[in-house]
């Protein structure tokens, strides 16, 4: 340990006498598991402790406006590196991989002379789309040190993908069941209790992960050069905890940027932006033209741009806005315990939402969230529990189309698809929403029966992207 803390020592005094100049910034994504972007300290948790996130906050600016395009862990994490959107990279069901050709952020900085990798949790593929060295484990950082102090002059990217707090939850400091918080879109009882503070404690030993990553950073003297992306992923496994739907609790993703010099600390805002904003913005920062970059997967109208566009504009304090909408997916087929296809579509602006539920007429039913202990138990209490059990339904069966009013209805519990007040608005996204699925190539449950076939690895028997138009166009649909 000795010899690692002088070898880290040494590096560190070589890599400040020779970062003097202006230098390409290193990149850091630390990416949770399973996390719903509500239970964070400074979120506004009233219970979950993450004091190193939260002084991470203190020091980033926080992106409120940020969405994730599919809450499920591999399409979301593919839309992050790609900058693409699931349909149109062939990654969207889970355990997934995107067409043959597809690049990624690994791809564009090794190619700009980064080193690239990625520790612990993978989930993408295949292989050639996401050139990163693969480092094992999250709980120790001896070869996260090794790799960002290889070499004092090579700029580096790294993601470190915690496993934190995904199920089961069996890590972490312990949390009193009884005097936690049990928030709204939660039913109330003994068993929610227990399991949501043992997810707390896991929340918790992300947060230590956080607290180490950042002390590695300044022991090695590159806290200043490194630019860090927080993000909370995709919602919890708990019913209505997000995951696996397309409410907010799911594609709203907690997200922080620090970029000491750069980005004003304690900052924040609301400008919309999603994942695939993530890889453009990447490169901005790296000083590479974003819309000059062939991504090696067309688009339906033939253009080989990203979906996403950089955000660099928004962390340099330049404006406060991005995005006008904000787009997500939902694929059933291929989910643990899925039983028949339930594929949802939604688009969102800064105040509504809408979502479209390809297969009304079929029951959702899905594992883990949507069977297990935590629904049993609110199964058994519905019982003598009207709402209750209206509640656990809505879980199974929801209308064609469903419309909320986020800001009067942050947990999405009233639908006002058929509010009269609001056919204009519900118009207006309908319009947006077809535009993005045209762009897509999205075939809708003719693409859903698909899934399978984008599972697993890739082989010479791996299907071809479907036929794409040969227009040049740059044209990008938010
Ligand atoms: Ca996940």
């Amino acid at each position: 340990m000795n010899c690692l803390l002088i070898l880290t020592v040494l590096l560190s005094v070589l890599w400040s006498s020779s970062s003097a100049g202006e230098s390409k910034p290193n990149f850091l994504i630390i990416i949770a598991d399973d996390l719903c972007w509500r239970d964070l300290g400074y979120e506004g948790s009233p219970d979950v402790k993450t004091p190193n996130l939260d002084k991470l906050r203190s020091e980033s600016m926080h992106l409120k406006g940020m969405f994730n395009p599919a809450t499920s862990c591999s399409p979301t994490r593919h839309s992050l590196y790609t900058g693409l959107y699931p349909i149109r990279s062939g990654a969207y069901p889970n355990h997934t991989r995107v067409y043959d050709g597809t690049k990624s952020l690994f791809t564009h900085l090794n190619t700009a002379g980064y080193r690239v990798a990625l520790q612990n949790k993978t989930h993408v593929g295949p292989p050639a789309s996401f050139p990163f060295e693969h480092m094992d484990g999250a709980d120790d950082l001896t070869v996260t040190t090794a790799f960002v102090t290889r070499d004092a002059v090579q700029p580096w990217f790294m993601v470190f993908a915690s496993n934190d707090p995904h199920s089961p939850w069996t890590r972490g400091p312990k949390y009193d069941p009884a005097k936690i918080t049990v928030p709204p879109y939660l039913h109330d009882n003994a068993i929610t209790r227990d399991a949501l503070a043992k997810y707390f404690g896991e929340i918790s030993k992300l947060d230590e992960q956080v607290g180490a990553l950042m002390k590695l950073l300044a022991d090695t003297n590159q806290s200043e050069n490194t630019v860090v992306l927080f993000v909370s992923e995709q919602g919890s496994s708990f019913p209505y905890g997000g995951k696996w739907s397309v409410y907010d609790n799911g594609i709203h993703s907690s997200a922080i940027l620090r970029w000491p010099g750069k980005v004003k600390p304690g900052s924040s805002t609301s400008a919309l932006m999603q994942y695939v904003d993530v890889t453009p913005t990447f490169l901005a920062a790296a000083g590479i033209d974003p819309t000059k970059i062939d991504v090696g997967c067309p688009d339906a109208s033939g253009a080989t741009g990203f979906d996403g566009r950089s955000f660099l504009p928004v962390l340099l304090g330049e404006t406060d806005t991005h995005r006008d909408h904000i787009f997500a997916q939902h694929t059933t087929i291929g989910t643990n315990g899925a039983i028949g296809p339930y594929p949802m579509r939604a688009v969102r602006d800064t105040r509504y939402k809408l979502i479209r539920n390809l297969t009304p007429d079929l029951t959702y039913t899905i594992g883990g969230i949507h069977k297990g202990e935590p629904l049993d138990s609110w199964k058994a209490d519905a019982a003598q529990d009207y709402q209750l059990a209206e509640r656990v339904k809505w879980l199974f069966n929801r209308p064609v189309e469903e419309l909320y009013d986020l800001q009067a209805d942050p947990y999405e519990f009233k639908n006002l698809a058929a509010d009269p007040a609001l056919v204009e608005i519900k118009a207006k996204l309908q319009k947006e929403l077809d535009a993005w699925i045209i762009q897509q190539g999205d075939q809708g449950l003719e693409t859903e029966k698909l899934a399978n076939t984008r599972q697993g690895k890739s082989d010479e028997s791996e299907p071809k992207a479907p036929k794409k138009g040969k227009g040049k166009s740059k044209k990008k649909v938010e």
